[in-house]
């Protein structure tokens, strides 16, 4: 009896659906797709391992957790999905513009069919809040494989532990620092990647220590296969642009200047070349720390960090290489936002690590363009914010969260007390939806007059 009821609700959604995707169709074509799907999948909701998933029906995707879709590129493609938890759930892929009805009753199904008519790998989701963070979350692949294998791109995001060396206890010398633009095209998600512009093939590009009194000079070479003008300017110089008025470098070439670091303080450095935003967004900042005389109190571990947003013309998400959106960069509307460069740079590729006990710096900054952000540990009270990253006025303490303007830093200090991971956001939290997040993970005993409960950890808790 209830497979009956499925067939129908089937039946009744398929007809639905199919109206509602030629609705907002592109074409004639699209429309042609009602009724006849080329090839059809069935998808069943569930719990499993804490985790909520799609499982495949059929054939070689039976019992497959968020089974891969091969389909041929161009075919009508039929999703029917079954309520096998009880929950309420959909299925969308956003590429295609298809979206099911929500269905909430174990045994309710729905379906999606659209035309898969652009070759590429894309998601199909649940679109509830929580549920693709949740683990409802597949690929379907369009045609044959794309030939590159994106992983394989270059990777620009740079690694947080890499801070150089403390200054220290030393008297002004001259310093040299070497910048190279480049432009190149590097990993951006685990199936996308954007034509980044970067300092050092890194994003941010290189953290520079010196010291306050140190003469340095700055040389920046243009690399010859760049197709833009690049420059920088170093917001601890006292001179003309910061030194963006004397290094505007054609691609093949080298200019430099020397300046005298006056003021201590953690200092954001930019290309400086009209678009200039546009120049940021694409990657070209970084960070130079003026050491105070004396240097910095030693702590345990220094991490550097930076949020910057990407506009795309493609959606967050979508596989391939993603392509620039002016209009979106004026709107400063941006499809991703993220912590040193590229997606997953602080949670899959690098993490950070202490020890109960350790004393963590890290040198916040945000490139931008053009969000603020408020900074925030989840789980951690930062004891000592060096606001605007001043290092000459005595810190804020015990603090949330601190606002960090675009071209602006802050310098955190705190105790890592408790073991756990613990999540580095902007407590604009929409923004996590975009990709800005960085994982910080704390190894050791715990103190149960810390923080004490009986309860397991909840995998699904967001944090
Ligand atoms: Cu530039």
């Amino acid at each position: 009896m209830r497979s009956i009821w499925v067939m129908l609700a089937l039946v009744f959604s398929v007809i639905f659906s199919s109206a509602s995707f030629a609705a907002h169709g592109d074409s004639a074509a699209d429309q042609s797709v009602s009724y006849t799907p080329d090839i059809t999948f069935t998808l069943r909701t569930a719990i499993a391992g804490g985790k909520l998933v799609f499982i495949g029906t059929t054939g070689e995707m039976a019992d497959k957790l968020n089974p891969d879709l091969k389909v041929p590129e161009g075919a009508v493609v039929q999703i029917n999905l079954v309520n096998g938890d009880g929950a309420m759930h959909d299925i969308a892929v956003p590429q295609f513009h298809a979206k099911s009805d929500q269905i909430s009753g174990k045994g309710a199904a729905t379906a999606i069919v659209f035309r898969a008519n652009k070759n590429g790998e894309f998601e199909y989701l649940c679109t509830l809040p929580g549920h693709k963070a949740a683990g409802m979350v597949g690929k379907i692949i369009v045609g044959e494989p794309v030939a590159k294998d994106e992983r394989q791109a270059p990777q620009i995001a740079h690694n947080p532990a890499d801070v150089g060396a403390p200054v220290g206890k030393r008297k002004p010398k001259d310093v040299t620092i070497d910048l190279l633009t480049t432009e190149i095209e590097a990993r951006l998600g685990d199936s996308s990647t954007y034509r980044f512009w970067t300092f050092n093939n890194k994003v941010p590009g290189p953290f520079v220590r010196v010291r306050v009194g140190d003469n340095v000079t700055v040389n920046v070479t243009n690399a010859k296969d760049s197709t833009h003008i690049h420059s920088v300017d170093f917001h601890a110089v006292t001179g003309p642009g910061g030194g963006a008025a004397v290094t505007q470098v054609p691609p093949g070439q080298t200019k430099s200047f020397s300046f005298k670091a006056m003021h201590p303080g953690l200092f954001v450095y930019h290309c400086a070349t009209p678009m200039v935003a546009q120049h940021i967004t694409n990657g070209m900042y970084g960070m130079i720390l003026v050491e105070p005389e004396g240097g910095l109190p030693a702590v345990d571990k220094e991490f550097y960090v930076m949020q910057g947003e990407l506009y795309t013309a493609e959606k967050h998400g979508a596989s391939g290489l993603q392509e620039f959106s002016l209009e979106k960069m004026l709107d400063e509307k941006p499809e991703h936002v993220m912590f040193n460069g590229s997606m997953d740079a602080l949670t899959k590729i690098y993490d950070m690590r202490s020890k109960v006990g350790d004393v963590v710096r890290i040198f916040f900054g945000v490139g931008g363009p053009n969000l603020t952000s408020s900074v925030h540990l989840i789980g951690e009270v930062f004891d000592r914010v060096y606001d605007q990253a001043s290092l000459t006025s005595p810190p804020l303490t015990d603090v949330q969260t601190t606002l960090v303007p675009p071209g602006g830093a802050t310098m955190l200090e705190f105790k890592t007390d408790y073991p756990g991971r613990y999540l580095l956001v902007d407590h604009a939290l929409s923004r996590m939806e975009k990709g800005l997040a960085g994982f910080l993970t704390v190894e050791g005993e715990a103190d149960h007059s810390i923080f004490h409960s009986t309860e397991g950890i909840d995998p699904n808790s967001g944090h």
